[in-house]
């Protein structure tokens, strides 16, 4: 009777559910590797509907009237597939390359760049070629030497809410473990992180966990971790001796930011175990939208409080090739002038790695 004591706390909050997709599409040739076949197995235990697709890009007849409706059984539909490209993106600020080890997320983050660069059908994607993915990391690591090569694993999904279904990430992170000169990040808003706490690491993989004020949690972030369980879980993962890392992004200009944000430091510093400042580092990205995201947060997500008003911003030249809003310089540089203030007041020997 676990769950009536819990559900007669006031505070009780039912932990966040692991990822089950409602529907699975193979593609044949994903079926040729180990992982594609145990993920088969997985789907087939559970009873899970599943197909075969010859592409994502063929998958038709999903279900769902409108296009909203397509995009939310999207985000619930996975396709196990092969990484054909082995030539990897760039990943400015947070590390030389992205490690393409999935694509697409089952969260409902509003402002979720993934919206417009994964369009109308974003289903959640992920890998079964490992091998191959991580032959092609350790030339990009030769072609570097003696530098250090920093691979991103969180740029187009978020893999920690898919390792129950790949273990990829420990995959990554074992690879890692013998690299002199390669190292492995990724950042997550999810708190499943059990499966790596056991894994031989060598220092070589930062774990971040992206997190925010609680306005900004609680209106903006459905779908995902709550704010105590990603703490709690960036705790175990401290203890677990992995280089540990935050993400505050997106900072957000509301009403209460100071107080917002002030908050959420103390917590961090009253939550996180003394080992975890030792290489303790902070990356944050200020808000920002382009117009095409603009438009299609609307559709998404019509009732959403997120100021999206380009009069009150201002306009950047973007790397994709599209204008960019962020905020003024007076407020960007309150924002990191007050949040830098407070990292340094709970954390004095933590590194912040950027703000953009
Ligand atoms: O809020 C979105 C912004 O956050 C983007 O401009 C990227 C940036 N970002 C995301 C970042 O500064 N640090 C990170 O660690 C990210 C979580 C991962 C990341 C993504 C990255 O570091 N560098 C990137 O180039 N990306 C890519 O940016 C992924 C996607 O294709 C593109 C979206 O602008
Ligand atoms: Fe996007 Fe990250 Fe939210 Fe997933 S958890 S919807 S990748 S912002």
């Amino acid at each position: 009777m676990d769950t009536d004591i819990k559900a007669s706390s006031p505070r009780a909050v039912r932990e966040t559910a692991l990822f089950v997709p409602e529907l699975v599409y193979f593609e044949p040739a994903a079926l040729d590797y180990p992982k594609g076949q145990r993920i088969l197995n997985w789907v087939r235990e559970r009873g899970l509907p599943y197909r075969m697709t010859s592409s994502h890009n063929r998958i038709t007849g999903l279900p769902g009237e409108t296009e909203l409706e397509q995009y939310k059984i999207a985000k619930r539909t996975l396709v196990v597939g092969v990484r054909k490209t082995l030539k990897f993106d760039t990943s400015k600020p947070s590390a030389e390359y992205a490690l393409p080890l999935s694509t697409g997320c089952m969260g409902h983050c509003h402002y979720c760049y993934l919206q417009t660069t994964l369009g109308a059908k974003p289903y959640v994607r992920v890998y079964v070629n490992i091998e191959e993915i991580l032959e092609a990391a350790r030339r990009y690591i030769e072609e570097r030497k003696p530098d250090i090569t920093r691979f991103e694993a969180a740029c187009t999904s978020d893999p920690v809410g898919l390792e129950h279904l790949t273990g990829s990430l420990g995959d990554a992170i074992a690879f890692m473990a013998d690299q002199p000169l390669g190292r492995l990040r990724f950042v997550t808003k999810y708190h499943h992180v059990d499966p790596l706490l056991g894994l031989r690491h060598n220092g070589h993989t930062r774990i971040r966990f992206s997190v925010n004020a609680e306005y900004v949690i609680r209106h903006f972030e459905p779908a995902t971790s709550r704010f105590e369980e990603r703490i709690k879980a960036a705790g175990r993962i401290a203890r677990a001796g992995y280089p540990l890392g935050f993400i505050i992004a997106p900072i957000i200009w509301h009403d209460g930011w100071q107080q917002g944000y002030a908050e959420l430091l103390e917590r961090l510093a009253a939550e996180l175990p003394p080992e975890a400042e030792e290489h303790l580092t902070f990356e944050l990205i200020q808000h920002r939208f382009t117009k095409t995201a603009k438009a299609t947060i609307e559709k998404r997500y019509p009732k959403t409080k997120l100021e999206m008003d380009e009069a009150v911003r201002k306009k950047k030249w973007g790397r994709w090739g599209q204008h960019k809003y962020v905020y003024p310089d007076e407020k960007a540089e309150a924002l990191r002038k007050f949040i830098t203030e407070r990292i340094f007041a709970a954390f004095p020997s933590a590194r912040i790695e950027y703000f953009t």
